[in-house]
């Protein structure tokens, strides 16, 4: 309808957002919230959690040859996280944008990484970076979901 379209014109789009337990712990979700619904992207799904060792192993199975991959095991099952569906058009690079350069230090100022973080394991936030990598992580974050 035309009220939707004024809203926008793509087809809309999920990707999976984590506040990592460094955003918890400092008390940043809000802020993150903030950000991308202010942006205009939509909450499909929230839970607060702590990882198992398995599921974060999964998520990041990509990495698992990588030296600091133990280390990032370590840091993401270290407290609870919050875990995000979210939806509108080209939301995998609308909140990679949002978010910012893995290493904060090189993360421009004004995104979510170039603003809080200093560290490239302790970012803050991740988002899918590709629709491949959406669709299996919002399957393993959230497998009820329609
Ligand atoms: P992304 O989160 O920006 O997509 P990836 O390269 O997929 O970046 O890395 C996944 C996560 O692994 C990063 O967000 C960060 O927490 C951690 N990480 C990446 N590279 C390094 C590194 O060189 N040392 C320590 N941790 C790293």
């Amino acid at each position: 309808d035309v009220g939707s379209r004024l809203v926008s014109t793509s087809a809309p789009e999920r990707t999976l957002v984590l506040v990592k337990p460094d955003g918890v712990a400092r008390g940043l979700v809000g802020e993150v919230l903030s950000r991308l619904e202010a942006k205009g992207l939509r909450l499909v799904a929230a839970e607060l959690r702590t990882l198992t060792r398995e599921t974060a192993e999964t998520h990041y199975a990509e990495h698992s040859e990588r030296p600091f991959f133990a280390d990032l095991v370590e840091f993401i099952t270290g407290g609870p996280l919050m875990a995000l569906v979210v939806e509108g058009p080209r939301t995998i690079e609308a909140f990679r944008a949002l978010a910012g350069a893995t290493d904060p230090v090189k993360a421009a100022p004004g995104t979510i990484r170039g603003d809080f973080a200093l560290e490239v394991q302790n970012n803050i936030v991740h988002g899918s970076d590709s629709p491949e990598s959406a669709a299996r992580e919002v399957k393993l974050f959230f497998p009820d979901l329609g």
